[in-house]
């Protein structure tokens, strides 16, 4: 069973993470997961904090030699700021813990965040030992698990990629097909999209709310190619893939909606606008020697992979944040009062891509080994293998 936990608060002296499940002797560099960090950390309209940090991993178990060895495998990322915020976040009691000033208490709960339920629920009397948690800097961890996934799924040829196709209101134009190296391609854009038209207007978007106070979510699409028919089940609830790809990306902050092929558009057409015919297509044993017409069910049919590219939508709300506030209740006092504004992004929808696609590939990773599941990367290989070729002559045989 491939699971991972993260722990580490934003403003803290580090996060860490420990990735269990991982199969020995799949090929892992340090710097193979700080070029994913490096692309979560991009995209136009994240505040300053983006250029204190220079997220690095290091690796502190499950890896020697440039490889995994099957051990849980531990990993740490400082946080640069935490010199800047050592008195605040001292895990030790301190002489001036009551000077709530110095220790930067937060009682004007923002609306939209988790500072009032998680307050509540904790009975905390600072919201600060829940945003620092709440935090999607939390999220670097995520990215680093799934580094390590997407190396694993890389070596059978699975790739993932994401672009925006939605911010604050203004669409992107579908391309016409995804380009060979999806991420690579949406990376070379400020705000990862595809269309250089929307590009210009989203970051004038971004600008104009800056400008503002205000915030922007937005939709990003996530596509996982190279998979062969067969990951997840339609045996019971918990292990469809359609669901656990659904929770995965829910648990992204601020995320609030996923789609899968067509999604909600599916529920408006008839279900011959919505399936996708097939026909033998004996050369493919990835598909199990079938063709679709067409991929509108996204790559999965009954929670089970079916060889076509995986396709998820992942809607973010826009950041919680405002500096120019919305009215709340100061929960020190009592009354009415302007929410707190904090140093934060404008939009992290470019960056929620980039963490989507590390979501994705945990879930995948996991599915796959559930499916092919061994304790070095040769044992996952000859099972996977052996699939294939039995898939191969199957349909029709
Ligand atoms: C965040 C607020 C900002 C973001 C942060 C998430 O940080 P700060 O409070 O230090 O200005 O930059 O995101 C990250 C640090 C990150 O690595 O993504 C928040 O309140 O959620």
């Amino acid at each position: 069973m491939l699971r991972f936990t993260t722990a580490g608060e934003s403003h803290g002296p580090s996060l860490v993470a420990i990735l269990e499940g991982m199969p020995a002797g799949v090929p892992l560099l340090a710097a193979t997961v700080d070029a994913q960090l490096h692309r979560r950390q991009q995209g136009y309209g994240r505040g300053r904090r983006m250029q204190i940090e220079r997220d690095a991993v290091s690796f502190t178990g499950g890896v020697r030699a440039g490889e995994t060895t099957g051990a849980p495998i531990a990993m740490l990322v400082q946080n640069r700021d935490w010199k800047n915020w050592e008195d605040v976040m001292d895990p030790a009691p301190r002489a001036d813990d009551a000077e709530a000033g110095r220790r930067r208490v937060l009682t004007r709960v923002r609306p939209g965040h988790a500072d009032l339920t998680g307050l509540l629920k904790y009975d905390r009397t600072d919201a600060r030992d829940i945003l620092e948690r709440a935090s999607a800097r939390e999220t670097t961890m995520r990215v680093a698990c799934g580094a390590v996934a997407r190396a694993m799924l890389a070596e059978f040829g699975v790739s993932i990629g994401s672009h925006l196709v939605h911010l604050g209101g203004i669409d992107a134009a579908p391309p016409a097909a995804w380009p060979a190296d999806l991420a690579a391609a949406a990376d070379a854009s400020p705000v990862r999209t595809l269309d250089a038209d929307a590009e210009a207007r989203m970051i004038a978007a971004i600008d104009a709310a800056k400008r503002e106070g205000n915030t922007l979510g937005g939709v990003c699409e996530v596509v996982a190619t190279g998979l062969p028919v067969g990951l997840g089940s339609h045996v019971s609830w918990d292990r469809k893939l359609d669901g656990r790809i659904g929770q995965a990306m829910l648990s992204i902050p601020a995320v609030k909606g996923v789609e899968i092929g067509l999604g909600f558009a599916a529920a408006r057409v008839p279900g011959s606008a919505v399936h996708d015919a097939m026909h033998p297509d004996p050369g493919a044993p990835r598909t199990g020697g079938v063709r679709r017409e067409s991929n509108r069910a996204g790559g999965l049919e009954g929670g089970i992979t079916t060889g076509e590219p995986l396709v998820v939508r992942v809607a973010m709300k826009p950041i919680a944040t405002l500096m120019r506030p919305l009215a709340t209740v100061d929960v020190a006092t009592g009354a009415a009062a302007d929410a707190a504004a904090e140093r934060s992004d404008v939009t992290a929808v470019p960056a929620m891509g980039v963490i989507a696609e590390a979501m994705l590939a945990l879930v995948l990773a996991q599915a796959w080994l559930e499916k092919f599941g061994g304790d070095s990367l040769d044992e996952v290989r000859r099972n996977h293998d052996a699939y294939l070729s039995h898939v191969a002559g199957r349909v029709g045989a």
